[in-house]
């Protein structure tokens, strides 16, 4: 898998320097969501789709901002979910934005997930890769990742990521996160998925939550694309990843754009969840 992820390198470098400079305006698509795109998410799209084409042990790509998969080599093993762009609303706003990457088998579901990265693009650039481990690098100014650090969580932390429109929460789910609250957790919620969840794997746990609601009963977030290469990421640092009810690596969606209500966290954080939602 080493030359997947010296691909995802690559792109890496370029979107970040389109990020940089590029404009951030909007095109004229619209992705199979129906969220209008921005030119730098296809532009990002097609840096990675390019980059992967040239490695030959991929067999399939599927990309959030394509509606179809992409057969690439009928020989190749791995079958790639990938988010190019994740929190893409937050890039006029100057915000962290980022890339996420599931490495599957066979096919798209949870238990089939291989491997997991993303990178974020914030004032710095740094990539996390979840094999056996959870293993931080950072980008230098010759546009090489060195090894950092290994990611691992506390069984408790102090911060809350409380996502989706609260007029919208149910009323246990509101209670819980009052409660958390109310424990001395912290508020830390920038609006972009990425950047929420490596602040909680970089200061050691918390909760990031974005549940089913009034409006999104399934939640937001896909599986394919976001969902599942995070709950990887969580587990393999010693934290876990649930829907409310069920671990989220036991689920297999019907469609690759499914979206499922999630729970990212430490150990304890989880086990409140669990308590609410049984
Ligand atoms: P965005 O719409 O900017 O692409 O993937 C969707 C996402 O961002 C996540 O990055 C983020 O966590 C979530 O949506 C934020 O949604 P809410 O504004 O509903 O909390």
């Amino acid at each position: 898998m080493t030359e997947i992820f010296e691909a995802i390198k690559r792109s890496a470098v370029k979107i970040n320097e389109a990020i940089m400079y590029d404009d951030t305006g909007y095109s004229k698509e619209c992705n199979s969501t129906g969220d209008t795109q921005l030119k730098l998410d296809i532009k990002s799209d097609i840096f990675i789709e390019n980059e992967f084409k040239k490695i030959t042990s991929i067999k399939e790509i599927v990309s959030e901002e394509k509606e179809n998969k992409t057969s690439l080599h009928a020989k190749g093993e791995y079958l790639i979910g990938y988010d190019p762009l994740d929190g893409s609303s937050l890039l006029d706003v100057d915000q962290s934005v980022g890339s996420i990457f599931g490495i599957y088998k066979h096919n798209y579901s949870g238990k089939n997930l291989l491997a997991s990265a993303y990178v974020v693009y914030g004032p710095r650039v740094e990539l996390v890769i979840a094999t056996d481990k959870v293993r931080m690098y950072r980008l230098n100014r010759k546009d090489e990742f060195y090894f950092y650090k290994e990611i691992k969580l506390n069984q408790k932390g102090k911060l809350n990521a409380p996502g989706s429109t609260q007029m919208c929460w149910s009323v246990h789910h509101r209670k819980m996160i009052d409660d958390i609250f109310k424990d001395g957790y912290r508020l830390r919620y920038s609006g972009g998925m990425v950047l929420d969840l490596h602040h909680i794997l970089l200061k050691g746990g918390g909760l990031f939550s974005y549940p089913g609601t009034s409006d999104l009963p399934k939640g937001k977030l896909r599986l394919v694309f976001e969902v599942f290469p995070f709950a990887f990421i969580f587990e393999k640092a010693g934290g876990r990843s649930i829907d409310g009810k069920n671990r989220i690596l036991d689920l297999t969606p019907s469609h690759p754009h499914d979206t499922s209500p999630c729970f990212f966290g430490s150990n304890s954080e989880i086990d409140r969840v669990l308590k609410t939602y049984e």
